[in-house]
């Protein structure tokens, strides 16, 4: 999986590279740099308007251009919709999607009877442009056949996941075939539910015939037999798209696959939106995200040394852009499940508390006070400013004054630094995952 990541991640590499070789003889004409090096955020980053305005004219007025850049991504709309008939699990696999459980105040209402013609939207915790829709399959009940894909306006959705907790039922099948008919196989995934219990009921039928039971060999046996079971109910050979999960146990089956899937598949424009709204410690996401906050870190440190062009102390620069900075070591946190909800949903799901974790997993990444962050800061740009100041501190021609680029390196060089720490807590806590029993095997 994590090779599907790293090749759509090279394609859009080499596309914007041949932009950004346009961008460098641009720049050329303006003069040579020598601070471009750590500027060249743009490398594989997709924002022309950023780019053109950099050509144009440098980092001057661009602090809004990149405020829009960096919340971009939370104005993408992302609907995924969920259906399958009553009972299979979709209130539940909306849940776990989310982070939640059916206990978590916002959670969809889990082991409800459908009988209302009823699409319900359940937004992400966090970013409301990600939603997620409770669609009921149809039957008699809710929707028939007939307007089926026009009431639940079908046009409306990026994914379709398709839940089902045992055979696949005639409904599931004719919805499969009425999406790819209007083009969206690709859109269409096939949810096996329930997945903790097939297992549980192949091992006690293992126990009960005395034979050892191998809970990886089990697992690989029942996908070859629902694989089978599907490609006979579409009556088609083709791959079609097929999970087998367990709302209850995210972390084990092919839960992080699904999501690992859905950011793989999403169009361009939408990938950073699944992505930071993927509560998830699967390893390509975490790679892939610490790839995009590392983009992103260039981003803030341009946008906190060229808020203020005018400021001639870049000490100042550095003291008064603390909010933006801390701001984003929030998100890199939360990115990277070290925040209170994420340590929380680790928590939960081991049947620890919060304290506990902290305690068991020995997270190092410290909490800085402003002061700290500030002095940090300080001694960056002071060691900098020593390193570089015996140069001409003069405007450059991206038109920095010699300050901003100091600065500009300091944060970016703090920025960094912190988000190593925390890539290693969060290297500890899959560890820590792995080896909590309820995580374990497969
Ligand atoms: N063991 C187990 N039970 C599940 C799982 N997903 C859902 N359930 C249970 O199945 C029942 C119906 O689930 P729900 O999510 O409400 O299904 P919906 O009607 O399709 O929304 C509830 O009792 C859930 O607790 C799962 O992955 N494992
Ligand atoms: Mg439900």
């Amino acid at each position: 999986m994590s090779d599907i990541i790293a090749k759509t991640q090279r394609l859009s590499t080499t596309e914007s590279s041949e932009d950004s070789q346009s961008f460098m003889s641009a720049d050329t004409s303006i003069g040579s740099d020598e601070y471009i090096e750590d500027i060249l955020w743009f490398e594989w980053n997709d924002d022309q308007a950023l780019r053109d305005h950099l050509s144009r004219h440098g980092t001057r007025n661009i602090a809004s251009l990149l405020d829009d850049s960096l919340e971009a991504w939370k104005r993408k709309s992302v609907n995924i919709a969920v259906i399958g008939q009553s009972g299979k699990g979709k209130s539940s696999l909306i849940n776990a999607l989310r982070g939640l459980t059916e206990a978590d105040k916002d959670a969809a209402a889990v082991g409800e009877q459908e009988t209302t013609r009823k699409c319900t939207p359940y937004s992400h915790p966090k970013y409301n442009n990600i939603m997620y829709w409770d669609i009921p399959g149809c039957s008699k009940e809710t929707f028939e056949k007939k307007k089926y894909l026009q009431q639940i306006n079908y046009r409306y959705y990026d994914y379709f996941l398709i839940v089902s907790s045992e055979r696949f039922l005639e409904a599931d099948i004719w919805l499969a075939k009425e999406l790819m008919e209007k083009g969206k196989r690709d859109r269409c995934y096939f949810i096996r539910s329930k997945v903790d219990i097939d297992m549980a009921s192949r091992r006690r039928r293992a126990m009960l015939q005395n034979e050892i039971f191998d809970e990886r060999q089990a697992f690989q046996d029942f996908q070859v037999v629902v694989k089978a079971d599907m490609f006979k109910a579409l009556g088609d050979s083709t791959p079609f798209q097929l999970f087998l999960l367990s709302s209850h146990f995210p972390n084990r089956y092919e839960f992080q696959n699904l999501q690992v899937k859905l950011v793989v598949d999403a169009l361009a424009e939408k990938r950073f939106s699944l992505a930071f709204g993927m509560n998830s410690l699967a390893q390509p996401l975490l790679d892939y995200k610490r790839r995009v906050l590392s983009d992103r870190r260039k981003k803030v440190a341009l946008q906190a040394c060229s808020c203020m062009p005018e400021t001639p102390s870049g000490l100042k620069i550095v003291s008064t852009r603390l909010p933006s900075i801390n701001a984003e070591l929030e998100f890199y946190k939360e990115q990277l499940s070290l925040d209170d909800t994420g340590l929380n949903t680790v928590a939960c799901r081991a049947g620890v508390t919060v304290q506990d974790l902290r305690r068991t997993v020995e997270l190092n990444a410290p909490v800085l006070s402003d002061s700290e962050i500030s002095n940090i800061l300080l001694e960056k740009y002071r060691y900098y400013l020593e390193k570089e100041g015996k140069k001409p501190l003069g405007k450059t021609k991206l038109f920095f004054t010699g300050q901003q680029k100091i600065a500009f390196k300091a944060i970016s060089k703090f920025l960094d630094e912190q988000m190593n720490t925390y890539i290693k807590d969060t290297d500890k806590l899959i560890d820590y995952v792995k080896t909590t029993t309820e995580n374990n095997t497969v």
